[in-house]
């Protein structure tokens, strides 16, 4: 049966954002009715397609008001659009503020709303600590009809940090294989400059601190002394200054390449040789995953769900965090073992397209909403 779904998640980049709106896109393909209630169009929406909408959220930024209401216009607006298209359910990705308003436009529209909330880590790790939004957490979790978070390791962390009452299911992220595969980039690695001996390491990120960017430079450091290499650092964020000051200290400048955001991250990862991930929190870590499906293989800490992503010896290593030596050992042997490094390229598309194929984790949604709503 086709349904009407809404789903709420930040538009902006941000791997919650992609996979909200990657998972609307899917839902579509499939017949149902997608309605996305957000503050601006997903960034990721760049096709049109018949039975998706996109809903608003204005927020105005009346003089009475000291903070512009984003979560009230949230909530108000879900409540409107559940109403008048008679939605069956409303997907908010976050629990904070997401769940929180997806509960008020419950209760707006006389309790028959279902709300689905998928947990993606920053809520949980960050604001989790925070005394003052625990218990609005847990109420917003305890709330929700069904839970769900990214990985087991983020449903472990969130019953230690917040004990909410409620079951809470893992289902795992996904990207669209049609956009992630291997494609002959040879001409891009010419316009780096890059020669043909030289392997490539990249990093994606949005340069919070919780990314360790640092440890990622002074690993390529290690590395470039014994194979002949260069570091692609793709995004911008925070720490972006604090790098590139770093980059020069380590005499690095003609090896390190600053690309900034980029939109077709796919194009970067297909002609890149391994990925590094190394953060110090991640629920998931979508890239691994984006690099997976374009036939590379990654090194990532043995934090969150990194190690449910990255299967530790066969398509790629886990190594502990900080430890910038190990790192640095493991991409060194691996750049210069061609028989081992083709093997765990196989092993990493492998894992991308049969334990995180988008088919798959887009039917456990579609049954999650089949459950909740009483049709199985
Ligand atoms: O990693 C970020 O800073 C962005 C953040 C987000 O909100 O999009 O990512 C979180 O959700 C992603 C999608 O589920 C996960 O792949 C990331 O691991 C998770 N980030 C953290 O847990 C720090």
């Amino acid at each position: 049966m086709k349904l009407k779904i809404g789903i709420t998640c930040y538009p902006s980049v941000g791997g919650s954002g992609v996979v909200g709106t990657e998972l609307g896109k899917l839902l579509a393909e499939r017949g149902h009715e997608i309605h996305f209630i957000t503050s601006s169009v997903p960034f990721r929406l760049n096709k049109f397609y018949p039975n998706i909408f996109f809903h608003e959220v204005q927020v105005n930024e009346y003089s009475v008001f000291q903070y512009p209401p984003y979560d009230l216009a949230l909530a108000s607006k879900i409540a409107e659009v559940a109403e008048r298209e008679q939605l069956d359910l409303i997907h908010v990705h976050y629990a904070m503020p997401h769940a929180v308003c997806g509960y008020l436009a419950k209760q707006m529209t006389g309790g028959r709303l279902k709300v689905v909330t998928t947990l993606h880590g920053t809520d949980i790790t960050i604001l989790g600590y925070d005394a003052s939004m625990k218990n609005l957490i847990r109420f917003s979790i305890e709330q929700s009809d069904v839970v769900t978070a990214v990985s087991h390791s983020l449903v472990e962390q969130t019953h230690e940090l917040i004990q909410p009452d409620k079951d809470i299911r893992t289902v795992y992220n996904f990207i669209d294989e049609r956009v992630y595969r291997k494609r002959d980039m040879n001409h891009l690695r010419r316009e780096y400059e890059i020669a043909p001996e030289e392997k490539v390491l990249i990093h994606v990120s949005n340069f919070r601190k919780v990314k360790r960017v640092q440890d990622v430079i002074k690993a390529f450091a290690l590395v470039q002394q014994q194979v002949p290499a260069k570091l692609l650092l793709v995004g911008d964020g925070p720490e972006q200054y604090a790098m590139t000051d770093l980059v020069k200290q380590l005499g690095l400048e003609e090896k390190v390449l600053f690309v900034g955001k980029q939109e077709n991250v796919e194009d970067l990862l297909s002609m890149s040789d391994l990925l590094l991930l190394l953060s110090e929190k991640e629920s998931f870590g979508l890239v691994l995953l984006e690099a997976m499906s374009c036939g590379i293989p990654c090194i990532g800490t043995d934090i969150g769900g990194i190690p449910e992503v990255i299967q530790d010896g066969e398509n790629g290593y886990i190594c502990a965090l900080g430890d910038i030596e190990a790192v640095a050992d493991r991409a060194a042997a691996l750049l210069q073992d061609d028989v081992l490094y083709h093997e765990m390229c196989q092993k990493a598309l492998q894992a991308a397209s049969e334990r995180f194929g988008s088919a798959h984790i887009v039917s456990q949604y579609e049954q999650i909403y089949r459950d909740v709503l009483g049709m199985s």
